[in-house]
């Protein structure tokens, strides 16, 4: 049974006088967006014939959503980051600024001021003995192949059970999240432990809705970067190990098929064993192509809640 209303002057005048059209003050672009998203909103409760106890369930949700702190977390989700990711993809390609090492989203879990250091660091705290040692290393370089020294490489990822340091308090400070300066010629390396993929909180706002979906709450096992040099546009990205079985099946929609990466274990890593790493060890190679652009707003990370970034 369809009740229309919607079409009527009642609710017409009704829509203008929420979004404030009748009043001077105010922002336009709030007022107009505001409009749009209540009269598709209402459009949704006549179209579905959405009862009460099913708005105000859902009303009540996202409160919850919000006190639970999962904003970020449904988000990806429901395909928004992935929605924004195609929208910059085709902003750059219509700027002339396509190319080089794919964009994927950057997900809710990364905290601002991790130790830096030059060339090389050591990710973990060496309290996980069963886990398995992994050497991260790559090299940044121009569209052209030329090395990008200075280049800023902040890496952070899961532990072994795929929980992040901040957010998981039992892990210590900054575990697992370094940011490397890129040596002379544009290389950075990590010694790390191997992450586990994620998985939404079971009792969560987030996996609520996603099986009502039908859907599951995981993601596979990745490494996430914000690679950043003066000059270049800024990378957020991550790689998937490959091999994981959710590798295509991202409950974020973050993997793309050039950021999936083999970990190769290796009896003897040249690298590892140039920074004082030695015995056998998994490699994990990740190389990282910057587009050059004079635009400055392009050179650093969008603006946007950061756990210990304060934004102005
Ligand atoms: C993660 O680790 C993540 O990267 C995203 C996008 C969402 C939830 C957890
Ligand atoms: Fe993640």
């Amino acid at each position: 049974m369809t009740i229309e209303t919607m079409r009527s002057s009642e609710v017409k005048e009704l829509l203008e006088k929420i979004a404030g059209f009748d009043k001077a003050g105010g922002d336009e672009r709030v007022k107009k967006i505001v409009h749009r998203l209540m009269h598709d909103i209402f459009q949704i409760i006549e179209d579905f014939d959405v009862t009460p106890e099913e708005f105000w369930s859902a009303a009540y949700y996202v409160g919850e959503l919000g006190a639970n702190g999962e904003t970020g977390l449904l988000a990806p989700g429901l395909g928004m980051d992935r929605y924004l990711d195609i929208r910059q993809d085709a902003e750059d390609e219509q700027a002339g600024l396509a190319g080089g090492t794919s964009r994927t989203i950057e997900g809710p879990l990364y905290v601002a001021g991790a130790p830096i250091s030059e060339g090389f660091a050591r990710m973990d705290d060496g309290s996980d003995r069963e886990a398995e040692v992994i050497l991260i290393k790559g090299q940044v370089t121009d569209d052209k192949g030329a090395p990008i020294a200075n280049a800023v490489v902040d890496i952070w990822h899961a532990d072994t059970k795929g929980a992040y340091s901040f957010f998981d308090q039992s892990q210590t400070e900054y575990h697992l999240r370094r940011r490397i300066k890129t040596d002379a010629y544009g290389r950075y390396a990590a010694q790390s432990i191997m992450p586990s993929g994620y998985g939404c909180p079971p009792e969560g706002s987030t996996q609520k809705l996603l099986n009502l979906l039908g859907r599951h709450g995981r993601r596979p096992a990745h490494i996430h970067y914000f690679v950043a040099k003066p000059g270049f546009k800024h990378l957020t990205t991550q790689i998937n190990i490959s091999g994981d079985e959710y590798t295509f099946d991202d409950f974020a929609f973050a993997t793309r098929e050039e950021l999936v990466v083999d970990a190769k274990p290796v009896e003897h890593s040249e690298t590892a064993a140039k920074h004082g790493v030695t015995g056998p060890i998994t490699e994990v190679e990740f190389n990282v192509v910057l587009v050059a652009t004079d635009k400055a707003e392009l050179h650093e990370r969008h603006a946007r809640r950061r756990a210990l970034e304060t934004t102005e």
